[in-house]
């Protein structure tokens, strides 16, 4: 690579680098085993007990065992022969351990008083509470209450939330931050084969001669499927990967197409272009499993490479050659993230790599998926139990049919049950016009991760009550807070967490909440005691509670049957459909061509890209990207109290072109403010050739430069999902 030092050199060579330091991207782990880290106190001890659990952190769904001495956490390793990461963990998995026990954990409840939040009880706190939330109800209706989650909790909580929020309050306003990340997948997923759900295994990686990875910096962001992918690659596997940014992933890719942002639409479209006129699909499969070929042959005619090429800014041959080596190998896999999801087209683009894969038959055939992978550890249990904008087992919020089942199964009146769901987006424009007055905020951290910051700033600032449950007390949102709860960790916890290739995962406590904080479970069940909706919540353990959720899934695409919490254990995992106590799980979905539409056929999609909402122009000249790095989670609450991450990449910053950078006569180090429509911000600049000339990367964990003060409010008609990835700046030197 040109251009110097990447950003991490910079950084490195800035600050005393600690002993963690691994290579970029490489999985940081370089054998299973058991990893006590050193660094900060208490270092080198020996566990006395090791637990069984899941890591905390992303989509990957690794298995762990958090060590503990005297029944404080003191390592974590990975679980040997666990089918997802046979005992590998990346940097962020392996120190989790440490801000378990950091200084701001919540440990008691508090009340805003005179300006500040003070120290209360649980019984003081959450009396507050539910009596502003019952003079709501009662003024204003439901509609004047609304919730915001996470994909970070587990399944049984997720499960009780929703059922409290819907068949309690009866608002439809519950949303989580699981819109901000995968609902373009979600709703991708249903048109195209008509339920939600991935249909791939990771197991996949290993048997695919071809792997296309786009919009996903998989080396920094699920380190262990890349170095899945990486052993592929040793063994002759071919890479293509799509993504404006120069990525670990591209270095080692046979195609790299660094294509103009938000241009996928138009890449795939050619790609499947190329693999029809070259006669490399399966007329078989699409005749017996897919509908709308016709229509979609005689729409793709127009999107030859040339013309792609023109739109997407990379060479017409590059793009023919790599349809080429997709489309004749006999087993090739796609994967995709927030580069394409977090889009204006982001649904329409999670419909083509489903067209791509569907016109070849590859679905559901080892080797052969249309994937898209998760973003946090648990936003699948949220999507497949209601935890946002869905009702358990799949059932749509719209379907009269779906919401009679669930009402059926809880022994409510269906007529409660609320039949839409407003997004996150809608929701702050909804406190902003006064309809919303009071807004729940559990796991989730909307001051620094939602787009626009200085208008969701103002909905907080304007609400008459904001509850904010975390496990930090010193988390941002909380600054707006009335009531903040002090809530429990995963480590803390017991319950169902599952990943991106439908494995239940779980995770067992290791150690005790602090102080008097408390799990978002018993949290629930408590709000729904004092509001007065404790006959809906017969159980009172998640165990208990796992067997009412799988009564809801019985039956749907998701079904829990066969499982329990012992047969998870004992299998390192399960992967649904779990239809009975005999079956092992399902690794891949639709390997019979049957789909969940109502003829039982996949749908091709003939789809043309939208304008992005904000394009570089004269004033405002730069586009800026925007995600993450290795070492950090996104909002910084986690990873910046742990020493051997936050080291490492300490501060805000911007990646800027060797060519930019000296126009602007800025270098290494250097302070730039950036400007957008909305907001500015200031940064440290990071000198790559990693991202192309007229663009420009900021990562999304650092609240001392919030990128999300310069995003834009703009969002994917279908999903409503922001377009965090496209936007207009200018630079100038601070
Ligand atoms: N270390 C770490 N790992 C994480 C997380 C974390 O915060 N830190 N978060 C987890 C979560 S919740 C998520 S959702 C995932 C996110 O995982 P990723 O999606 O892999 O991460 P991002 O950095 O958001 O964005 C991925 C890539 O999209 C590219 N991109 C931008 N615009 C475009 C475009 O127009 N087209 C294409 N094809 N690509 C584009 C960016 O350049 C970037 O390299 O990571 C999970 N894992
Ligand atoms: N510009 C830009 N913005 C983005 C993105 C981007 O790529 N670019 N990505 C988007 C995506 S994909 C995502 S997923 C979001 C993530 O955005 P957020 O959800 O805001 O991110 P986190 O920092 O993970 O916030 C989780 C909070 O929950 C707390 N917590 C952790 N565990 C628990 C628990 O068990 N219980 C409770 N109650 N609290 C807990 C943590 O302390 C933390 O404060 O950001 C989105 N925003
Ligand atoms: S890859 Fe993801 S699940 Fe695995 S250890 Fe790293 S953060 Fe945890
Ligand atoms: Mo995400």
């Amino acid at each position: 690579m040109s251009g110097g030092f990447d950003r991490r050199s910079f950084l490195k060579l800035s600050l005393a680098a600690t002993a963690v330091a691994g290579t970029l991207g490489a999985a940081f782990a370089a054998e299973p085993g058991t990893y006590v880290s050193g660094g900060a106190a208490p270092a080198h001890v020996e566990p006395d007990t090791w637990t069984y659990s899941t890591c905390g952190f992303c989509g990957t769904g690794c298995g762990i065992e958090i060590g503990t001495k005297e029944g404080r956490p003191v390592a974590i390793r990975g679980t040997k022969g666990y089918p997802v990461n046979d005992g590998l963990l990346c940097a962020k998995g392996i120190y989790q351990w440490k801000m378990i026990t950091a200084p701001d954990r919540g440990k008691h409840p508090m009340i805003r008083k005179g300006g500040t939040l003070v120290q209360a009880s649980w019984d003081e706190a959450l009396t507050a509470m539910t009596d502003k939330l019952k003079a709501l109800l009662a003024e204003h209706g439901p509609e004047s209450i609304a919730c915001y989650n996470t994909g970070q909790l587990c399944m049984e909580e997720f499960y009780t939330l929703g059922k409290l929020m819907r068949a309690g309050f009866r608002t439809p306003n519950l949303d989580g931050n699981t819109r901000t990340c995968m609902a373009s997948a979600v709703v991708g997923h249903t048109r195209s084969f008509g339920t939600d759900g991935p249909v791939g295994a990771y197991a996949d990686i290993e048997a695919a001669e071809v792997i296309l990875i786009a919009g996903s910096n998989m080396a920094e962001c699920h380190p262990i499927l890349f170095a899945r992918v990486v052993k592929a690659v040793e063994k002759g596997a071919r890479l293509i990967c799509v993504d404006p940014r120069l990525t670990q992933v591209s270095r080692i890719a046979t195609i790299a197409l660094p294509i103009r942002p938000g241009t996928d639409v138009v890449l795939l479209n050619a790609m499947a272009h190329v693999i029809i006129r070259e006669g490399l699909i399966d007329r078989a499969y699409i005749d017996a499993h897919t509908t709308g070929y016709a229509e979609l042959e005689a729409h793709l005619r127009k999107y030859t490479p040339a013309y792609a090429a023109e739109i997407c800014g990379v060479p017409a041959e590059d793009i023919e050659a790599a349809a080429l080596l997709y489309g004749r190998a006999e087993r090739s896999l796609s994967m995709w993230v927030m580069g394409i999801n977090q889009s204006v087209n982001g649904t329409i683009a999670n419909n083509c790599f489903h067209n791509l894969n569907l016109i070849q038959g590859k679905i559901g055939k080892p080797g052969c998926a249309s994937f898209s992978i998760t973003g946090q550890p648990a936003a699948m249990a949220s999507r497949e139990v209601g935890g946002s904008s869905s009702y358990p087992g799949y059932r749509a919020i719209g379907n009269a049919q779906h919401r009679a089942e669930v009402a059926a199964l809880w022994g409510v009146d269906p007529a409660i049950l609320p039949d839409k769901s407003p997004s996150i987006t809608e929701i702050i424009d909804a406190i902003l016009e006064g309809k919303i007055r009071a807004l729940w905020v559990i796991c989730t951290n909307p001051l620094i991760s939602l787009p626009d910051q200085n208008r969701v700033r103002r909905a907080l600032e304007k609400l008459e009550l904001l509850v904010v449950q975390d496990a930090f007390a010193t988390v941002d949102t909380a600054q707006y807070a009335h009531i903040y709860l002090p809530a429990a960790l995963w480590a803390e916890k017991s319950g169902i967490m599952v990943n991106s290739e439908r494995r239940l995962n779980l995770l067992k406590p290791a150690v005790a909440p602090p102080g008097e904080a408390r799990t978002d479970f018993a949290i629930f069940l408590d709000v729904a005691d004092r509001m007065g909706y404790g006959h809906l919540f017969p159980y009172r353990t998640t165990e208990e509670c796992f067997e009412e959720i799988k009564r809801l899934t019985k039956g749907r695409p998701n079904d829990y049957s066969g499982a329990t919490y012992a047969r998870i254990e004992e299998n390192r995992g399960l992967q649904w459909p779990i239809p009975d106590e005999r079956s092992t799980g399902t690794p891949r979905l639709y390997a019979d061509g049957r789909f969940n539409t109502a003829d039982g056929k996949a749908v091709l999609w003939s789809v043309d890209p939208v304008e992005l909402p904000e394009v570089p122009d004269g004033e405002y000249p730069f586009n800026l990207n925007s995600g993450r790095v290795q070492e950090h989670y996104h909002t910084g609450t986690k990873t910046r109290k742990v020493p051997e991450l936050n080291h490492l990449v300490p501060t805000a910053y911007v990646e800027l072109n060797p060519r930019d950078a000296e126009q602007l006569g800025v270098g290494y180090g250097d302070r730039v403010r950036i400007e957008s429509r909305r907001g500015e911000i200031e940064a440290r600049v990071v000198v790559t050739s990693q991202v192309a000339p007229g663009s420009c990367f900021v990562p999304m964990h650092f609240n001392e430069g919030p990128v999300n003060r310069l995003t834009v409010w703009a969002v994917d008609p279908f999903s409503k999902e922001p377009n965090y990835k496209q936007q207009a700046v200018r630079l100038r030197k601070a």
